[in-house]
This record gives C-alpha cells, structure tokens and sequence, in this order.
C-alpha cells in the first residue's frame, strides 16, 4: 500500500519557484497570465502556491499555508512546448480533467531537471 494510506506524510520530492499560466481548464482554452508560482511536488500531486515572496520557507511546507491550486499527477501527461510560447523552457502538462499548464523558468538546468522528476511520478503512477 502506499505511504498515504498508512498516514504517513507523503514524501516531498521538489519545490521551486517556476512561471506558471494555465491554458485550459477542462479541455476549455484559457488566456494566459503568466505569474511566478511556487511550485511542490508531494506524493501524487504538484501543488501551486501564489505569491511566493509575501512567503517564508516554513509557510511553503504542505498544510502551513493554503495552496492555489494542486494537480494530480495521475494519468498526466508532459511533455515540452516551446512552440507554445515566445518563452524559453517551456512545458505542458495536461490532467487527465483536461487542464493545461505551461511551466517555465529562464534557467535550462532547473526546468529540465523539474521535466525529470514529475516525469518520473508520472511513471511511476502509470505502473501502480
Ligand atoms: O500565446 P499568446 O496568446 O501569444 O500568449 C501571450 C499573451 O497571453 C500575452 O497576454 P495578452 O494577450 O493578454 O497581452 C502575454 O502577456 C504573453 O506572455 C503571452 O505569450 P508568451 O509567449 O509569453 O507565452
């Protein structure tokens, strides 16, 4: 069984500042508005905290502080867009609901690495 069921805290596995807009919302197309987001990566989900520099490093741990707005990861789907945006270092990830998210940040390293990890959930999450 997995550690959630158990009661146990589910395992943080990243969190960083990324640019952030949704495009889509249930397969419905959104404007952008691009904003920097906070973004955690926790057990089966990646969650979005506004406003990260009205923020310090203990409010950002799960449960201190209220989320945006958090994303299952399970039967999600990644993959770049740089064709999507004037933006550099751009990625998609689709819900299964049918929401859209660019993510993007100006350091390559970081947004491949954060493609890497949440990549790896999804994979993970496939063979469960
Ligand atoms: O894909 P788009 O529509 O060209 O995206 C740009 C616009 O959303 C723009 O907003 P307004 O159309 O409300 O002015 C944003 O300011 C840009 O950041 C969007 O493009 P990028 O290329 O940054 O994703």
């Amino acid at each position: 069984s997995s550690p959630d069921s158990e009661g146990v805290t589910p395992e943080l596995e990243k969190a960083g500042l990324l640019n952030k807009t949704k495009i889509a919302e249930g397969g419905r197309k959104l404007r952008k508005n691009w904003n920097p987001s906070w973004v955690v990566l926790v057990g089966n989900s990646l969650v979005f905290f506004k406003d990260p520099k009205s923020q310090n490093p203990e409010s950002w741990k799960p449960g201190n502080s209220r989320p945006e707005s958090s994303v299952d990861l399970r039967g999600a789907q990644l993959q770049w867009a740089n064709d999507l945006s004037s933006k550099k270092n751009v990625f998609k990830l689709r819900t299964i609901t049918g929401n859209e998210f660019l993510l993007q940040s100006e350091t390559d390293s970081l947004i491949r690495e954060w493609y890497r990890t949440i990549q790896n959930v999804i994979d993970r999450l496939d063979k469960e």
